[in-house]
């Protein structure tokens, strides 16, 4: 071996270090973005009253919990149309109860008690642009 050849174990603790070098570069780049750091996790509430929900269709990012409250007098339900079914939320007068989307996608949900006197609420998550999924980053949300 000559002088100007890394041994390999230097060539290993190079490579280790640009590494660590670009996760501690990425996670400060993510610790520092505002928005996420000092934030709570995202709630947002829909209303029921008189027979409907409030609003209809909510747009949201991935990890967002809705929260329904029911103000009306009579019990309802948020339940989800799709089956498998992955949430149905029973809502007695004055009571609240909450999901949490983790998925992003389209979810339709109605009330069951109330099927035909109640409209179709919609719930549509998107992707959250902020998180790292691997591979690839998604630089901005267009919607
Ligand atoms: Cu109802």
């Amino acid at each position: 071996m000559t002088a100007s050849t890394p041994s390999r174990s230097t060539i290993r603790l190079l490579v280790l270090g640009t590494l660590s070098g670009l996760g501690l570069g990425l996670a400060a780049f993510l610790i520092t973005d505002p928005a996420q750091a000092q934030t709570a996790p995202p709630e947002v509430v829909i209303e029921v009253r008189n027979f409907t929900y409030d609003p209809l269709n909510v747009d949201i990012v991935e990890g967002t919990t809705v929260r329904w409250i029911n103000r009306d007098s009579v019990g309802h339900t948020a339940t989800e149309r799709a089956s498998p079914r992955t949430f149905d939320v029973s809502l007695s007068p004055g009571v609240s109860g909450t999901v949490t989307f983790v998925t992003p996608g389209r979810y339709r949900y109605f009330c069951s008690p109330h099927e035909f006197n109640m409209p179709i609420g919609v719930i549509n998550v998107f992707a959250d642009p902020n998180i790292w999924r691997g591979s690839l980053y998604i630089p901005s949300l267009s919607k």
